[in-house]
């Protein structure tokens, strides 16, 4: 499946990897209020357009506006990290609870911005996600429009 290049990255989504299985999903429903986005903010792909045809490896840019990125674990207000979610239907993502790590789900924990990923060639789909420190997306969802690219 997915190769991911950069060392710092892959340290990185092993140490939100445990994160998510110690705590991802031991919240109660009832006593865990999801942060509020700040006002008008939204995250999206930079330099990357929706149908774009691309060659491995692919480098992502993290672009985000009115809220600002803190590594996870660090509650600061009006902060989240990136997710990069690759084939996975918007709709289907609980945004209740800390996100899924896997290869499909890709989290950025230390507050990293970019990624350089080897995709199997054909067409993905992918969106970015802001989450909290826990891993839970925002109120509402901070998401980038789903784009679609096809690598060759
Ligand atoms: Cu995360």
């Amino acid at each position: 499946m997915l190769r991911l290049t950069a060392l710092t990255t892959g340290i990185a989504m092993m140490g939100a990897a445990a994160m998510a299985d110690s705590h991802g999903h031991s919240h109660d429903h009832g006593d865990m209020a999801r942060i509020p986005a700040p006002e008008g903010a939204m995250v999206y792909f930079i330099g990357l357009e929706d149908g774009a045809t691309v060659s491995n490896p692919v480098t992502l840019h993290f672009g985000a506006r009115g809220i600002g990125i803190a590594p996870a674990g660090v509650e600061w207000p009006d902060t989240g990290h990136h997710h990069l979610l690759i084939n996975v239907d918007p709709d289907s993502v609980d945004m209740e609870f800390g996100l899924p790590a896997d290869d499909q789900h890709i989290h950025f924990g230390g507050g990293q911005t970019e990624v350089t990923l080897d995709l199997p060639e054909g067409t993905h789909s992918m969106f970015l996600l802001m989450g909290d420190h826990n891993h839970v997306p925002h109120d509402p969802p901070i998401m980038s429009t789903p784009i679609t690219i096809t690598v060759e």
